[in-house]
């Protein structure tokens, strides 16, 4: 049997996977997949991290960033800050088709979108709006830090005839400034992937993830024989211990990563959930927990597959009524 595989940040990708499984199950192409798996979530309203329904930046604009790239010919087609259009992921993949100009923001990349006849929509959900009020009132009274709530949807897809692809999508950091851009679109830190060698990409904080160029840097040690779960989890624990002892603090970072034989792996520094599915295994929802040891570094992660209560209780919170948030 030929193999292929696809992983995913965040349990919000489970039907996402599903989806793309789908895909490279009938022989389908992994640029397919990971687009289609990136689709699903951008239009589910009740993600509040992604695509419609994502959280605003701090002046209540749903400013989007999206990223795709081909593990064959290495193209890449990226945008940031776009606001009011309908799924950035396929914007993003159109641009990879392109010669030039493959990386637009803002009102460039919605110039782009127009042009080529990709969906306008606004993007602000109701649940976002009254999210964003309460807490725009809990940082002015009790003076928090505003930046929370950050969740990038990342898929990596191998198909059947060996060819890798890589997409990201998010709304990035809940409150960030008005034209503020993360890893996600990024190439080599939210994402990158190398059909010689496998892909990766990565969720969490940005300003810290982009320091350490971690996506690339976790194809770089799969490219020099590490497995993608040596790969990922050596390169987030390195940097973060860099991070630690250079400035202090190291931010959330979680990094998905698959060879090109479908053998996949992940990192991560908090606590974490993912998604995979491969020729030999069915769509699973994991949840990794890191064990620190007392100076702080990770002794081990333990991953265990999320039980279907657990999903469960997951989609009820997501979809509580309005009056309950
Ligand atoms: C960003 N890395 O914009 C994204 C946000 C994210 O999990 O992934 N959070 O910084």
């Amino acid at each position: 049997m030929r193999k292929w595989g696809i992983i995913a940040t965040w349990r919000m990708a489970a039907d996402g996977v599903a989806l793309g499984a789908d895909i490279l199950k009938n022989n389908g192409k992994c640029q397919d997949a990971v687009e289609k798996a990136i689709m699903q979530v951008e239009d589910y309203p009740f993600y509040k991290s992604v695509g419609y329904g994502g959280l605003p930046n701090e002046n209540c604009e749903v400013e989007l960033d999206a990223a795709f790239m081909d593990g064959k010919t290495l193209s890449i087609g990226a945008i940031a800050g776009i606001k009011d259009y309908k799924n950035p992921v396929s914007i993003a993949r159109k641009l990879s088709e392109d010669r030039f100009n493959i990386f637009l923001v803002g009102a460039g990349a919605e110039a782009y979108a127009h042009k080529n006849g990709f969906v306008r929509q606004n993007m602000l959900t109701e649940r976002a709006k009254k999210t964003w009020e309460i807490r725009m009132k809990e940082i002015n009274e009790k003076n928090l830090s505003p930046y929370d709530g950050h969740d990038t949807v990342c898929m990596i897809g191998l198909d059947s005839e060996k060819d890798m692809a890589v997409a990201t999508s998010t709304s990035g950091l809940f409150m960030k400034k008005r034209g503020r851009v993360g890893d996600s679109p990024v190439s080599g830190s939210g994402f990158y992937v190398d059909n010689e060698v496998g892909g990766a990409a990565a969720t969490g904080l940005g300003e810290d993830i982009m320091k350490g160029c971690l996506s690339y840097e976790t194809v770089q040690r799969m490219r020099n024989g590490m497995s993608p779960m040596e790969a990922a989890q050596s390169a987030v624990e390195d940097f973060s211990v860099q991070l630690r002892r250079r400035r202090g603090v190291a931010g959330a970072i979680s990094v998905i990563a698959m060879n090109n034989k479908g053998e996949w792996g992940i990192g991560t520094n908090v606590e974490f959930t993912f998604v995979a599915s491969t020729s030999e295994e069915e769509p699973k929802v994991y949840l990794a927990n890191p064990v620190f040891n007392e100076d702080k570094t990770v002794k081990e992660v333990k991953i265990e597959v999320a039980s279907k209560e657990y999903m469960e209780e997951y989609k009820r919170n997501i979809q509580k009524p309005l009056e309950e948030i």
